[in-house]
């Protein structure tokens, strides 16, 4: 068998695989609608990580770490730089605008005066409205939409639906995926429906490979959007090659590539030519206090010079 049939024999076990994988996935409650998105730059910015639930009538999941942070924080950013954001977030995790707010703001910014009134105390005042003027202001122009999902059949379906629908917006589109998904799965027909029992004994189940959605993200859904995607280790020493082996793989147009213990001060962009250490700045007061800043200031660039290309 020569190299080239190889391949096609492995693309064609890819495409099963994914054909399994959505005909038996449980279907949508509510598929979502982006039509309302305005704006002639578009980024899909996935974030927080899948679940993997172990019974149809789920009890026990396995879980992906990602707080959201990144997710969040990155939206904010896109937001300034102009662009419209579909934000397909975790349940639950870390949302735009929030990140300045206490762990629980509605009993910490609130209080009740004595003609029992709600009121934001004066300390978050000023947060709080900045938080809420912000996002009130992304959401009624069409710039903000958030979609969640909680599973990864939810996460991979909404991300299809997504993808083709982008089509339209050519390579103005980007999909900036920090969501932690999961690499192994229990299919959804092979999974029981009830509580798993204590009692029969240790577990012993199976779980699947996920089935690789990034390169028909990239071949089929939407090939002319612009697409970063993320690689997370806890070994520096395999960082970088993970990276460019999923740059190549998947043909993304740069893997972020950062570590888990130094995500928020360190992040290497990693494309077809070059590898950017991108930083955040040393002090609260600098602009660039969010390594998510420099970041996205940077994938800006090479957004623009990707769509610059496909003009000239
Ligand atoms: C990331 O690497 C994100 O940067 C983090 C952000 C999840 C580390 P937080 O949400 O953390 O701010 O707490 N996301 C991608 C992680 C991932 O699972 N990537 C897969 C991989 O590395 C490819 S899709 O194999």
């Amino acid at each position: 068998m020569d190299a080239s049939s190889n391949s096609e024999t492995s693309q064609d076990t890819l495409y099963d695989d994914i054909k399994s994988f959505f005909d038996s996935a449980p279907p949508l409650k509510d598929g979502p609608d982006i039509r309302g998105v305005a704006g002639s730059r578009i980024v899909c910015v996935t974030s927080g990580g899948t679940t993997v639930p172990l019974e149809r009538r789920c009890v026990r999941y396995i879980d992906n770490f990602s707080s959201g942070h990144r997710g969040a924080a990155s939206t904010e950013y896109f937001l300034k730089a102009g662009y419209s954001v579909i934000f397909l977030n975790r349940r639950g995790t870390c949302q735009p605008f929030c990140r300045s707010l206490p762990q629980d703001p509605l009993l910490e910014c609130f209080e009740v005066s004595k003609e029992l009134n709600v009121q934001v105390r004066q300390s978050h005042s000023e947060v709080v409205k900045r938080a809420i003027g912000e996002h009130c202001t992304a959401v009624e122009e069409g710039l903000l939409l958030k979609i969640p999902f909680t599973t990864i059949f939810e996460y991979l379906q909404i991300l299809q639906l997504i993808g083709m629908s982008m089509k339209d917006h050519g390579r103005r589109a980007m999909f900036y995926l920090a969501a932690a998904v999961s690499d192994f799965y229990v299919p959804w027909q092979s999974m029981v429906e009830h509580k798993i029992q204590s009692a029969s004994g240790p577990l012993d189940m199976r779980l699947v490979q996920a089935p690789k959605m990034l390169s028909v993200l990239r071949k089929n859904w939407a090939p002319t959007a612009f697409c970063i995607s993320f690689k997370l280790e806890t070994d520096s020493e395999i960082l970088l090659a993970k990276a460019d082996m999923a740059l190549k793989r998947y043909n993304m147009h740069a893997v972020v590539a950062n570590e888990l213990l130094t995500r928020k001060e360190e992040v290497i962009v990693v494309t077809s030519n070059e590898k950017i250490s991108v930083h955040r700045g040393k002090t609260e007061a600098e602009a660039d206090a969010d390594v998510e800043s420099p970041l996205i200031k940077l994938l800006v660039e090479k957004h623009s010079a990707y769509i610059g290309d496909s003009d000239s």
